[in-house]
């Protein structure tokens, strides 16, 4: 159940009610995250899935659809977002996630955190991060440790 969802419970959940009416003034704003498939990448269910689990936890979320990493860049200016998160199945990460972090920095961009999704060769997790991709979830990563990692990190 998400907070929004609470005074549909009625005076039955009043204690509940009022946690959830005391934590929606609380959180003034909601965070912004951008999520784009890189390039050409075909695999959207994960990026949807994905998508909807964090919007239910309480992130605004701007669907990019299929992007290069170029117009990535503009839109999470233009949206004013606090993350990017990517997604790839398809074995273009090593190129286009990268060129993400480097667009963002040649416009002196340092406080969006960027993160990946998708299929990645362990030896590539590493790489990734080095480049400035803050966490990598490849398949298989249950939505609960997505919403979790987020919460964690204070975005939720
Ligand atoms: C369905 C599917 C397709 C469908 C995609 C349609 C769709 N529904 O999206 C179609 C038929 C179009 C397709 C095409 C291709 N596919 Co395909 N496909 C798959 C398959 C079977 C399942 C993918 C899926 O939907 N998984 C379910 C979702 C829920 O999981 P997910 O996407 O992995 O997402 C999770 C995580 O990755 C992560 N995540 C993903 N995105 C994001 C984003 C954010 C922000 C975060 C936080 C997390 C996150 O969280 C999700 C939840 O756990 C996989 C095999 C597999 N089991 O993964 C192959 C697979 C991904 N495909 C593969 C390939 C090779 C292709 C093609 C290149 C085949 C071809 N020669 O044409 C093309 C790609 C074309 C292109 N332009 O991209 C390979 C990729 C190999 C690689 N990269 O090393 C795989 C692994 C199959 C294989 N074993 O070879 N495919």
């Amino acid at each position: 159940m998400t907070w929004y969802d609470a005074p549909l419970l009625g005076a039955g959940a009043d204690h509940l009610y009022l946690t959830v009416k005391k934590r929606r003034t609380i959180m003034t704003k909601r965070n912004r995250m951008l999520i784009s498939r890189l390039g050409m990448d075909a695999h959207w269910r994960g990026s949807i899935v994905v998508a909807k689990a964090l919007r239910d936890a309480g992130m605004e979320i701007i669907y990019g659809g299929n992007q290069m990493p170029e117009k990535i860049v503009d839109v999470a200016i233009q949206e004013d977002v606090d993350i990017i998160g990517l997604s790839s199945l398809s074995g273009n990460h090593m190129i286009l996630a990268p060129e993400v972090i480097e667009r963002l920095r040649s416009r002196g961009i340092n406080d969006i955190r960027v993160v990946f999704g998708g299929t990645v060769p362990p030896d590539d997790v590493p790489r990734l991060k080095e480049a400035g991709i803050a966490e990598v979830f490849g398949p298989g990563t249950s939505l609960k440790k997505i919403v979790r990692y987020f919460r964690d990190q204070g975005y939720l």
